[in-house]
């Protein structure tokens, strides 16, 4: 019997489903010295914590997300709550000697990006890991890219080419969420979706972006209430309206570390396009390109071939010796968008009991921090802007 790591989980809407799922799958799919046990989960509502841990399988569950922090039978916190509240959860429980993984991005803010960065550094020095859910970086198919271009496969990049579109907020009538208001999410379209395409470019080029030239847009400007409008008032002028306060789409060119070029486009207005994250990158040998649509494939185009042989190909990433697949079914037999979620635990519980940091680190989410408030600032600056390189703590 392998030893166990007892999880606590903050929220359980659809990131809280997600991370549900895969602690149930993990131990299942992956043959790992840790056990995942679903301790407990905490969420606002009493009635709806109650509900989704009998749906989601967790053993308990509470209102409270401290107690989870204050109970020496919990190991690891698992943050899939609102932007506003992941810097003091991680603080406190890494203070507390637990485990964290967090949900993209990191923070609201690079000052809290910072602070959960150091607290992280802090706590690796007593085996206390903290890992950042971009889950992305672990779909078969993006894990092989990173391979294939570390290999050298398509030569010097000179092109990142990366879109991440949704459209669930097209209609005006759509009321005014969380996700659309800044004192909670940080920021709109760009923070939600743009900090995928940009973890991910960098994950799988292994450049950084140093400067960007940006705009945003919010095409709707206010919108209706929601019915639980926790936090809102009705206008002064007693219309169930509320301002938009986050970019609906983020738009930027950027320079990377090591001479590449790219263009970046994250919007929620995409008609059509209900999760179309689609990352190109062209080198002096070829090109590869990723299209979460058919996530199970990988475009490939060899400039070294023959000229008479020379086209895309697509790769199936079915095979077992493709990146974690050999955890699933036999080639040909396709695995979807919550394999990326078990993957990811199976990457931190292996982590935690080898004693290694996971990746991406709170210092590699600092620097996409760093990023999205780069593109924040060139927006509002019509600027190009440089981004702050993403210093390691002092200890
Ligand atoms: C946005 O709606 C969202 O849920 C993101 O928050 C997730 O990170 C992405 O995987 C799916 O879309």
């Amino acid at each position: 019997m392998s030893q166990q790591l007892r999880v606590g989980m903050v929220g359980y809407a659809f990131m809280g489903a997600a991370h549900s799922q895969a602690w149930r799958t993990v131990n299942h799919a992956f043959d790992l010295p840790l056990s995942a046990r679903m301790t407990a989960v905490s969420g606002r509502s009493e009635q709806g914590v109650a509900a989704a841990a009998a749906k989601l399988g967790w053993a308990e569950h509470t209102t409270d997300w401290r107690t989870l922090i204050a109970r020496d039978d919990i190991d690891l916190i698992d943050i899939c709550s609102p932007g506003d509240t992941h810097a003091e959860i991680a603080l406190a429980a890494l203070a507390a000697g637990k485990h964290v993984l967090c949900e993209k991005p990191l923070a609201n803010t690079v000052a809290e990006a910072r602070e959960m960065a150091a607290a992280a550094s802090k706590a690796a020095a007593s085996g206390v890991r903290a890992m950042c859910g971009f889950n992305y970086r672990r779909v078969p198919a993006v894990a092989l890219m990173k391979q294939m271009i570390d290999d050298g496969r398509i030569g010097t990049i000179r092109h990142v080419r990366a879109n991440y579109l949704q459209d669930w907020i097209v209609d005006p009538a759509f009321p005014l969420v969380w996700r659309l208001r800044k004192e909670i999410a940080g920021s709109g379209a760009l923070g939600d979706i743009g900090a995928h395409i940009v973890d991910m470019t960098q994950f799988v080029t292994g450049q950084s972006i140093t400067s960007v030239s940006a705009m945003t847009e919010t095409f709707i400007k206010q919108r209706p209430l929601p019915s639980a409008s926790a936090g809102l008032s009705a206008a002064a002028d007693g219309s169930h309206v509320g301002d938009v306060t986050v970019d609906d789409a983020a738009l930027f060119l950027a320079r990377l570390s090591g001479g590449a070029v790219a263009t970046y486009e994250a919007t929620r207005f995409a008609t059509g396009r209900k999760n179309q994250l689609r990352v190109e990158i062209n080198g002096s040998l070829g090109t590869l390109v990723f299209d979460q649509e058919r996530m199970n494939e990988l475009e490939f185009y060899d400039g070294t071939r023959p000229a008479p042989e020379q086209g895309f190909t697509r790769i199936l990433v079915t095979e077992p010796d493709h990146p974690y697949m050999a955890a699933w079914w036999p080639p040909g037999h396709l695995i979807g968008y919550e394999h990326s979620f078990t993957h990811e635990m199976r990457d931190l519980l292996s982590a935690i009991a080898e004693g290694r940091q996971p990746e991406p680190s709170f210092q590699d989410a600092l620097q996409v921090q760093l990023v999205l408030e780069s593109v924040s600032r060139s927006a509002e600056t019509s600027s190009w802007t440089e981004v702050e390189p993403a210093l390691q703590p002092a200890f």
